[in-house]
């Protein structure tokens, strides 16, 4: 009895595994471009900005480009890299120029203190759990529809500068 219990315990196991991977695999297929887990944090009232994090994996031959992306909940989104000014020890960001590199056999990834999609003109926040439609443009690929899920707020990603 103990062991069909066992396996029984394991097989719910198995099933929540199987379910959350379901949940959160999150991932697209764009040609040869894999587009992994598409998130962003959830915001403060009255923020006008919040960041889209993703990785893109090139499984092709060629290099690809991200070119820009845009999101149904905001008028405007840019690509931004994050920079260390050594002077003042201060992180900055700046929209990116002409795409970001997905390099052919590699992964270019958007995340926290990188590279990153800033959406920007927010009318309402960002809810944990929630989740919005976004629109990812690739040079060679093309364009792709996206989910972004809103994740738990986070505090290394407030410094917008407005
Ligand atoms: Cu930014």
């Amino acid at each position: 009895m103990s062991f069909s219990l066992r396996a029984l315990a394991g097989a719910f196991v198995i099933l929540f595994i199987a379910l959350s991977g379901n949940a959160l695999a999150h991932d697209y297929k764009l040609g040869a471009l894999e587009i992994g887990n598409p998130w962003s944090r959830a915001t403060v009232p009255g923020a006008k900005v919040a960041a889209g994090y993703l990785t893109v994996k090139n499984t092709g031959t060629e290099d690809d480009r991200l070119m820009s992306a845009s999101a149904g909940i905001v008028p405007k989104a840019e690509i931004h890299e994050m920079n260390m000014d050594d002077s003042s020890g201060v992180m900055t960001m700046r929209p990116v120029e002409g795409g970001l590199v997905v390099p052919a056999g590699g992964t270019l990834e958007l995340s926290p203190k990188g590279y990153h999609v800033m959406f920007m003109g927010l009318s309402s926040p960002l809810k944990e759990g929630t989740r919005f439609k976004g629109i990812l443009t690739f040079e060679k690929a093309g364009t792709i529809d996206v989910e972004f899920t809103v994740e738990a707020m986070g505090a290394a990603h407030e410094d917008h500068g407005g």
